[in-house]
């Protein structure tokens, strides 16, 4: 028999409910009793009481991280979970493959790049090069798909001209740094570019990814999709046909 999942649920550290939880962070103190106090402090006022720091290194001058481990009293209340659920259908390869055929009858264009100064390249590059990421191929496997991939720190001129020549159904950026919301600002200044140089009905598809990104914000950011951390290649190709062929058809 299986026992019906609660719906209030409190974290759980050594026994079912105890409401134990460990965060950690850097403070600018040295790592003495009064930077552990300070530690402690701030652990308090985020509601962790009591909190103990189970450790603390100091990293150069006179900064110091910490790891605290205590109490919340807070519940999660399951039912007011909010979620993005995937809108479309998981696809294989082959019926990607079919999928574009049927519906553009060429071969699709996709362009990816990481923009801006960000030069982590290992996401956009598990998501678009062959060898894939986790054992799922990139979307350089699917026969159907064209992929151009312009690597690290391109320039958003640079892609929206790389866009042109491929003549891109859909451009991909990745954005891992979020130090200063970079990865924001970013993704903002690309789709303007993108807006203001495709009338609607043939702008590409814009789709931004990045472990830190919120699947929510895609139009606050004029991006059509968002995909966060631990994406695969078949869930943006799947989108991608699911996407394209719910657009209105292409003058020829
Ligand atoms: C490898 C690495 C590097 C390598 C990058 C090499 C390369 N060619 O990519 C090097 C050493 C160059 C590097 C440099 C720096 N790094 Co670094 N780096 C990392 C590290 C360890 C791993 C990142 C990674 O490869 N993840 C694996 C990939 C597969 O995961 P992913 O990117 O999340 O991608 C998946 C999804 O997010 C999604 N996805 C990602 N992009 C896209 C795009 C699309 C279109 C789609 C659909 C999906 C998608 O799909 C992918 C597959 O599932 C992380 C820490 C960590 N453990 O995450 C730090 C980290 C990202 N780096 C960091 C920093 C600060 C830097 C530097 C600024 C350090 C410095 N002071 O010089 C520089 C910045 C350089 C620059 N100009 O960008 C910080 C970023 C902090 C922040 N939030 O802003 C991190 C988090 C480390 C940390 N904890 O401080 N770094």
């Amino acid at each position: 028999m299986t026992r019906a999942q609660p719906e209030l649920v409190r974290p759980y550290g050594d026994t079912t409910g105890d409401g134990m939880v460990q965060l950690s962070f850097t403070l600018p103190v040295p790592d003495d009793a009064r930077g552990q106090g300070a530690a402690r402090q701030l652990a308090a006022k985020m509601g962790v009481d009591p909190a103990l720091v189970a450790h603390a290194r100091q990293i150069g001058d006179g900064h110091t991280f910490f790891v605290v481990y205590g109490r919340v009293r807070h519940l999660v209340d399951l039912r007011e979970v909010e979620v993005r659920e995937r809108e479309f259908p998981l696809l294989s390869a082959e019926q990607v493959n079919a999928a574009v055929r049927r519906t553009l009858r060429r071969k699709l264009s996709v362009v990816g790049a990481c923009i801006g100064t960000d030069a982590h390249t290992v996401g956009i590059d598990a998501i678009l090069n062959l060898k894939g990421v986790a054992g799922h191929k990139g979307l350089e496997y699917y026969r159907e798909l064209r992929v151009t991939n312009l690597g690290a720190q391109v320039a958003v001129p640079e892609l929206v001209a790389a866009a042109r020549t491929e003549r891109a159904d859909a451009v991909l950026v990745s954005q891992v740094v979020t130090q200063r919301d970079a990865h924001l600002h970013n993704v903002s200044e690309m789709s303007a570019a993108f807006r203001a140089e495709y009338p609607a009905a043939r702008r590409p598809l814009l789709v931004a990814g990045g472990p830190r990104f919120d699947e929510r914000m895609a139009g606050q950011l004029g991006v059509d999709r968002i995909f966060g951390r631990g994406t695969t290649p078949a869930e943006v190709a799947s989108y991608l046909v699911h996407a394209l062929g719910s657009r209105p058809g292409e003058e020829s």
